[in-house]
């Protein structure tokens, strides 16, 4: 298993859309298995492909309390949303330190099939619902702050572009 690089907003390969899966083969498993690995290093709870720069439909879940209940879930179709809407906050691997709230179906109905290739259909409320959403936006290309005013979106993206600058700094002071 490998610890993948998550790309930081505002770079330009998180807009990809990413493309299905053709065969659930032990590629895919074994990418699965890092992307798992890498969210729970994050301390995130969620982790799409598009995030580590593979632009294929993959995302890997864990809300369970103990983290012990990872989901895999390749080439994700929503069913059915809600029509009851609920707001709440959201934070990213890709934008780290950011959290704001966004509006989504309060419960979704959807269907993947799993690490073996196995399909499955799946209920969902509360923050698996809201996670679910949020890793397929990433997986058509959308970071959760462009639910925001392009005023907070802005200042995010200075924010974080700066934050990247002074990281690259102490690399290079680092490395003299
Ligand atoms: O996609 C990602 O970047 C992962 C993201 C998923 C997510 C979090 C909150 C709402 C919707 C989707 C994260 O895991 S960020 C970390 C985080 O916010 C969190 C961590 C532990 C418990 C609860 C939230
Ligand atoms: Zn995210």
């Amino acid at each position: 298993m490998a610890l993948l690089p998550i790309l930081r907003y505002p770079d330009p390969r998180l807009h990809k859309v990413a493309q299905p899966v053709r065969v659930v083969d032990e590629r895919i498993r074994a990418l699965a298995a890092d992307m798992l690995q890498t969210m729970r290093q994050a301390e995130g709870i969620g982790l799409a492909a598009t995030q580590v720069d593979v632009h294929e439909r993959v995302i890997v879940i864990d809300v369970s309390e103990k983290r012990d209940a990872p989901m895999v879930l390749v080439n994700p179709e929503l069913l059915w949303t809600s029509d009851e809407r609920v707001k709440g906050d959201e934070g990213c691997l890709s934008v780290p330190g950011i959290y704001d709230g966004v509006e989504r179906a309060a419960q979704v109905r959807v269907r993947a099939l799993d690490e073996h290739g196995q399909a499955r259909e799946i209920a969902a409320d509360g923050l698996l619902a809201v996670c679910i959403q949020h890793e397929m936006d990433h997986l058509m290309g959308k970071v959760f702050v462009e639910y925001l005013s392009p005023l907070k979106r802005g200042r995010i993206k200075t924010k974080l572009l700066k934050a990247e600058r002074q990281d690259v700094q102490e690399r290079e002071r680092e490395r003299a």
